[in-house]
């Protein structure tokens, strides 16, 4: 699956994050949203890859592109046996956040990428929008922290695990009302809070990153984006672990269904028995191959944003691959069609 695909991908989410990064400060999310779900698709259908959204815009009756279930690629028309190898009919699975942070965008703040992760067909856990509680952790804490026990709990043993005290730890939480005792108690365990208003894939991938001075995610974001994050950190061996949050109640948003009881009859429709099952990285990015791809569209923890100049761009990207077990940084100069003049920085 791999071989050509990297190097694709990390031009599918460039493009993605120059389309958005142009609306970036204008106060127009959806405008940010809508340019980068575009650019990515028009890149993607390019790709040589028999491809399927099982993450994306939405369903299709309300995401014209990019909904799930949308057929991607060249190799997905008719006449695909003929313009396309054996390697590239096999089927894969996508799962897309074009603009991951559209408020970031909007207000010009940090921390907003576009991103996605692939893997075989099967091999990405096709989450409904639903929220999760998320709890993301450094390698060496992998298998010792578990989002089963206390945040206080779990704060001593990453404590432990990364050879510091708890107050040298800092934990970034998503500022929403629904995290006010969770914010509460990890203060008064000790540990530092950097409250972020958007943008928790960027927090989990920082996670795995030691320099960042991101030692842990906690609390409650989208549910697809957690398989995002995990398909990151399960390349990167980092820790992550996922629980559905079902119950409209927790969450308070009016996002996610009328009632527990509904919501808990959509999981069993979708083959999902146990409404409260914690998911490990590796059963949320569940596939032999899975490749992840990052482009920063604000300035970020790991990544810069896009930076516009006469006659082009630069972006950093970052490309994670279980494959070839890489973690590739990408800086991309991007030259525009007819400038006046071209000044590469
Ligand atoms: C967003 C977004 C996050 O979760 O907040 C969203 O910024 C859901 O939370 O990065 P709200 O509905 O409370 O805004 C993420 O998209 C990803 O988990």
């Amino acid at each position: 699956m791999e071989s050509t695909l990297g190097l694709e991908i990390i031009e599918v989410v460039e493009q993605a994050a120059i389309a958005s990064a142009r609306w970036m400060g204008k106060g127009e999310k959806n405008t940010a949203d809508h340019v980068a779900v575009e650019a990515m698709r028009e890149r993607m259908n390019k790709i040589h890859m028999r491809g399927r959204i099982v993450i994306g815009e939405g369903e299709r009756d309300d995401a014209p592109m990019l909904y799930i279930g949308e057929e991607v690629g060249i190799c997905t028309q008719e006449d695909a046996s003929q313009v396309c190898n054996p390697d590239e009919l096999v089927e894969i699975d996508i799962a897309v956040d074009p603009c991951e942070g559209t408020n970031l965008v909007a207000y010009g703040q940090n921390g907003s990428m576009a991103v996605l992760a692939i893997s075989e067909k099967g091999g990405l856990f096709a989450a409904p929008d639903f929220y999760m509680k998320k709890l993301a952790a450094p390698a060496v804490a992998k298998n010792h922290v578990d989002i089963r026990k206390s945040p206080t709990e779990n704060l001593k043993i990453l404590a432990d695990c990364m050879d510091r005290t708890v107050e040298e730890l800092v934990v970034v939480v998503m500022d929403r009302p629904r995290h006010k005792e969770l914010i509460q108690e990890i203060r008064a365990a000790g540990a530092r809070v950097r409250l972020i208003s958007d943008g928790d894939v960027s927090a989990a991938l920082s996670c795995a990153f030691s320099g960042t001075s991101v030692h842990a995610l906690m609390g409650i974001g989208a549910a697809p984006e957690g398989v995002i994050s995990a398909a990151a950190m399960r390349c990167l061996g980092g820790h992550f672990q996922g629980q559905l949050i079902y119950d409209p109640d927790v969450v308070k948003t009016g996002l996610i269904g009328e009632s527990k009881e509904g919501n808990i009859d959509r999981l069993k429709s979708m083959g999902i028995e146990d409404p409260d099952k914690v998911y490990e990285a590796e059963e949320l990015a569940s596939g032999e191959t899975v490749l992840f791809a990052a482009c920063g569209i604000t300035p970020g923890t790991l990544m810069e944003g896009v930076r516009f100049f006469h006659g082009g761009a630069r972006t950093q990207s970052l490309v994670i691959s279980s494959q070839s077990k890489t973690a590739r940084f990408v800086d991309t100069v991007h030259m525009f069609d007819e400038p006046k003049y071209l000044q590469l920085r």
